[in-house]
């Protein structure tokens, strides 16, 4: 604010006040002498921009600083919980072949939980999906948690994929060294699948990303977009197991957790030399 003050003798008074363009004046005075000087500023709010942008950069540092920890503990405790229901639901398997043998005494293992609805078998339900004849109407789907009194997610929400090979659940003929089925359930280092191992079944979180995977609703995430963890949603015997890597790295991104069980350990689990499997 600019005011205009004007000298009478012994006496001084403003006669005109206002800024920029605006201006309103007195016009009943004869000033004798005008002077123009600057209303004092006040400082305003007791901080300046600068000192503001000083506190604000040093605030975003701390925090920075202290939320990093904060999501690496929550990252480190989400994939100790995951990996305690990866552990829980194998267990859970295991129970099941003890207390489900076919005519012969030879164990077998759930069949999975249908991801895509199909006749005969209910989809998303936590439930088997198990055909008349005794073999699974998938050998790919959700891990049967309701079947198997297990958790029913990773610690992201999401399903577990449960894969199977067929020789190993079919309550018809149930494990053996020498199955009759040559569906193949294999374990490969990335998606070339150029090194594999076999397996009788397979479980996989699909991770923080949880592309690919079946939330809690019934629903289908996101799809993968690295070729490494496409192969894990794609509904077929071959998946990849590998530690994970950051986006940009060959094969993709990939965070998927897992589990294996191979066909010797389940047979020393489950089968006695006494009954032949
Ligand atoms: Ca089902
Ligand atoms: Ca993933
Ligand atoms: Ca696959």
């Amino acid at each position: 604010m600019t005011l205009i003050d004007v000298q009478t003798p012994g006496n001084s008074r403003t006669i005109a006040q206002g800024s920029g363009e605006k201006w309103t004046v007195q016009t009943d005075l004869q000033p004798i002498s005008l002077q123009v000087r600057q209303a004092p500023r006040h400082r305003a709010g007791g901080f300046t921009l600068i000192e503001l942008s000083v506190v604000l950069f040093i605030l975003t540092l701390l925090f920075a600083g202290a939320l990093t920890p904060l999501t690496q503990q929550l990252a480190e405790r989400q994939n100790t919980q995951t990996r305690r229901n990866l552990e829980a639901v194998q267990s859970a398997l295991i129970g099941y072949a003890l207390s489900h043998r076919d005519a012969d005494g030879h164990p077998y293992l759930p069949c999975p939980d249908l991801r895509q609805p199909l006749a005969g078998g209910t989809a998303n339900d936590g439930r088997e999906d198990r055909k008349p004849d005794g073999g699974c109407l998938g050998p790919t789907g959700n891990s049967p948690w309701i079947s198997l009194g297990v958790p029913e997610t990773d610690a992201w929400g999401n399903h577990f994929t449960y894969a199977v090979s067929p020789a190993y659940a079919h309550s018809g003929h149930g494990m053996s060294l020498r199955p009759a089925s040559q569906a193949e359930l294999r374990i490969c280092l990335d998606r070339d699948c150029a090194t594999h191992m076999q397996a009788a079944a397979v479980l996989i979180s699909h991770g923080r990303n949880g592309l690919g995977a079946i939330n809690q609703i019934g629903r289908m995430n996101q799809a993968a977009t690295a070729a490494d963890e496409q192969e894990n949603t794609d509904g077929d015997l071959r998946f990849v197991y590998r530690p994970p890597a950051a986006l940009g790295r060959p094969g993709g991104e990939f965070d998927d957790l897992g589990l294996v069980l191979s066909a010797e350990y389940l047979l020393g689990r489950l089968c006695g030399p006494e009954m032949g499997c």
